[in-house]
């Protein structure tokens, strides 16, 4: 199924008025403030963020998963999912491939269903965390990681593949997570280790195109629980420079221990010109990949006002692939996205409220308690009507997910895709 212009613009009818209302009046106290507020909405326009094929599903636990009805069983229905996404809220502009998960088998069918949707192909990633039926070797020892030259040689080709695979969608990017590490000590030396993964991403970097970039997923722990290869940001730091200029750490943010200052991490990176990419989802006690926004908002804000910093004061820094990497165990995938981006759009909002040259000189005048105020008066600022004028200024829903039930979506994919449904991937 598809979502038409004309139907949103139907829903949002209903509910015009209310907004109009709702976004005077907070533009009038914002511009008092000298806040340019159309400059927010249009840096909130602008921004668009991946949705990963794989998200598309009910997601599972090794202890069971519990099927959605009309799950997407082909790659062409997950596409067709992510533009109902994009066509309710008009920033979820792109797609991010898993491989071989996701792998196509009519290019140019692909290229043009997202094409019509308005989508385009982010970074695409490479698997080599579980073994395929058939492959030769097998990753249970290792894959880019792996002192086996030929189960190494294996997972550096996939990787390979997955870039030419990209090439044919458009994709410019190619993000590698790699689960290698060990369950107990003594099981692996530490450097060989490094030292192998290390050399197989360079071999992986010197096949990209030179337009593309490379991101380095880092994660503590898991699969593996005593130790991970590419455990934290230090180590994908180091990796990528071993690399070159067009290889960047990614951050996902359910990849770090408990309290970690997130945010900090993204502010060295930026300053160093090194963040390449961003996975959202939120977290209570590790990669939990929960709804965005669902637990810690204020530490997400905390981090957006570090990207915003990031975006204007660091060139050297390229721009962000973003993405939502989460799970839905028990919700309707759909709505989890949509509230995972409004989660993101009020986050970055609230970050565009801040007036940086004013903190600065708070900052300087050493005045804590203002500079703190600061921020916490724009956290606490409801910036909805803005996020609302946005979605509205490129013909979205005013309120995506009212518009996704008001529409009965679900119902449409159920009665195309049948109520026994198992989505194809993770
Ligand atoms: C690993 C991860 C990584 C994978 C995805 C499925 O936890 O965040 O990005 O590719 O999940
Ligand atoms: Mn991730
Ligand atoms: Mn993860």
């Amino acid at each position: 199924m598809q979502l038409e212009k004309d139907q949103i613009r139907a829903h949002d009818q209903r509910h015009l008025d209310r907004h109009n209302e709702d976004f005077r009046f907070l533009s009038d106290r914002l511009g008092s403030k000298g806040m340019d507020v159309d400059r927010v909405v249009d840096a909130l326009a602008d921004f668009q963020v991946a949705i990963p094929s794989w998200a598309l599903g009910a997601g599972g636990t090794r202890f069971g998963r519990f099927s959605f009805h009309g799950e997407p069983g082909s790659l062409e229905d997950k596409i067709a999912d992510v533009g109902i996404l994009h066509a309710l809220t008009q920033t979820a502009g792109a797609i991010s491939l898993h491989i071989p998960w996701d792998t196509p088998t009519d290019y140019a069918a692909v290229r043009e269903r997202a094409a019509t949707l308005g989508l385009r192909f982010d970074a695409i990633n490479s698997n080599t965390f579980q073994d395929q039926p058939g492959a030769e070797q097998s990753y249970k020892h290792g894959s880019l990681s792996a002192t086996d030259e030929a189960a190494r040689r294996q997972a550096i080709e996939h990787n390979l593949r997955v870039i030419e695979i990209g090439e044919k969608l458009g994709s410019k990017s190619l993000t590698v997570w790699l689960a290698d590490g060990t369950n107990f000590p003594g099981q692996r030396n530490f450097q060989r280790g490094l030292v192998q993964t290390e050399d197989s991403l360079k071999q992986i970097y010197a096949g990209m195109p030179k337009d593309w970039k490379l991101f380095i997923e880092y994660k503590p722990y898991e699969p593996n629980f005593y130790s991970t290869v590419i455990q934290d940001w230090g180590t994908s730091f180091m990796l990528a420079n071993a690399c070159g200029d067009r290889a960047y750490t990614l951050v996902d943010l359910g990849h770090h221990l408990p309290n970690s200052n997130i945010e900090q991490i993204v502010s060295t990176l930026m300053l160093k010109g090194k963040l390449g990419g961003f996975h959202f989802n939120d977290s209570k006690y590790g990669d939990d990949d929960l709804t965005v926004g669902s637990i810690k908002p204020y530490a997400l804000f905390l981090i957006f006002n570090e990207l915003v910093y990031g975006m204007r004061n660091n060139p050297q820094n390229p721009d962000l692939a973003w993405m939502i990497d989460a799970s839905h165990n028990v919700k309707d995938p759909l709505e989890d996205l949509i509230q995972s981006l409004e989660a993101i759009q009020e986050a970055y909002a609230k970050a565009l409220l801040i007036d940086h040259d004013q903190l600065t000189t708070t900052q300087r005048e050493h005045d804590v308690v203002m500079a703190q105020e600061m921020l916490q008066d724009a956290f606490r600022t409801d910036v909805r009507p803005l996020v609302q004028r946005a979605r509205l200024s490129r013909g979205g829903a005013l309120h995506p997910l009212r518009a996704y039930r008001d529409l009965e979506v679900r119902r449409e994919l159920i009665q195309e895709r049948g109520k026994h449904t198992v989505a194809t991937g993770l």
